[in-house]
């Protein structure tokens, strides 16, 4: 069942009527999704580590319990995308559709986190569908952010628009945090972006005039959708992505983070749903 894959990481790879896509149980993170004929809809870094305790670049990262770095924080973006998930179940259903559990090592209660269950559902079709479930096992409340950090395969980001996030707040992350509200129908990319647009529960649609697709992002138990592309100075200054790759990649990510935050109350669940799909261009 478990493949050998990149620095010899646990890797599923799934096959449907429809699509093919590889999980990892380093951070139960799904590095590739590709329908029949078409290329892939995750974009995944030449540069990518695959070593414990890194981050994998590219894919669906799991953001959890924190996004970004806090200062009272040991690291960016949580400790979920480096920890080792267990498999729980594997299903495949009649039509060919494959459905995948994985299970977080569980928390410990400790002075800084509840004791929660962390669950994550993957469902490969013609679409790819993910859930982030939590559940507050503890007798106290537990407040959070996640986000299903996710990074899109473009053909050349300057072809690319990207709708659903007009009149919307955001954080431009490139202003300090500048409070800014999206005045265009379409958001281009031509230079470095990364803006958390919250209080939105909306589909956005990335399209890609390039590729001759769109990619369609439906989400529940979301408001905010982050918006990011290292461009030029950011992309050298990682060591772990090509220099020229922000031209083939977008992040849209889906989330609640900042303001969005979660509070969970004892014995509560927070369920994060994303659905991906992908249509060719009119
Ligand atoms: O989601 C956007 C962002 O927070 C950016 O600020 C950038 O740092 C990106 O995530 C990647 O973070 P990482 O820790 O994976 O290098």
């Amino acid at each position: 069942m478990f493949l050998n894959g990149r620095g010899d990481l646990p890797m599923l790879e799934i096959t449907t009527p429809w699509s093919s896509a590889e999980i990892y149980l380093h951070g139960a993170q799904v590095t590739h999704f590709k329908k029949n004929g078409e290329p892939p809809l995750l974009f995944l870094s030449q540069c990518s580590r695959f070593a414990a305790g890194q981050p994998i670049r590219g894919g669906i990262p799991i953001i959890f319990p924190w996004f970004g770095k806090p200062t009272d924080k040991p690291n960016q973006h949580g400790f979920a995308r480096i920890q080792d998930w267990d498999l729980r179940e594997l299903a495949v259903t009649p039509d060919g559709s494959v459905s995948v559990r994985l299970q977080m090592a569980e928390c410990a209660d400790s002075s800084e986190y509840p004791s929660c269950a962390v669950d994550y559902l993957v469902t490969v079709s013609a679409t790819l569908t993910v859930e982030l479930v939590v559940l507050n096992k503890s007798a106290r409340e537990f407040v959070f952010e996640n986000c299903l950090h996710t990074y899109f395969t473009v053909g050349d980001i300057g072809a690319v628009s990207i709708t659903g996030l007009k009149g919307v707040d955001y954080l431009d992350q490139t202003k300090a945090f500048a409070r800014q509200i999206e005045s265009n129908d379409a958001i281009r990319i031509a230079s470095e972006v990364d803006r958390a647009y919250l209080g939105t529960p909306r589909t956005v649609e990335i399209q890609d005039a390039s590729l001759r697709r769109t990619i369609r992002i439906e989400k529940q138990g979301s408001a905010s959708t982050v918006v990011w592309n290292p461009w030029i100075a950011k992309s050298k200054a990682m060591p772990d992505f090509g220099d020229d790759e922000y031209q083939q990649m977008v992040c849209v990510e889906t989330g609640n983070v900042d303001s969005d935050r979660l509070t969970l109350k004892p014995g509560a669940v927070s369920r994060l749903n994303m659905k991906l799909a992908s249509a060719p261009l009119p």
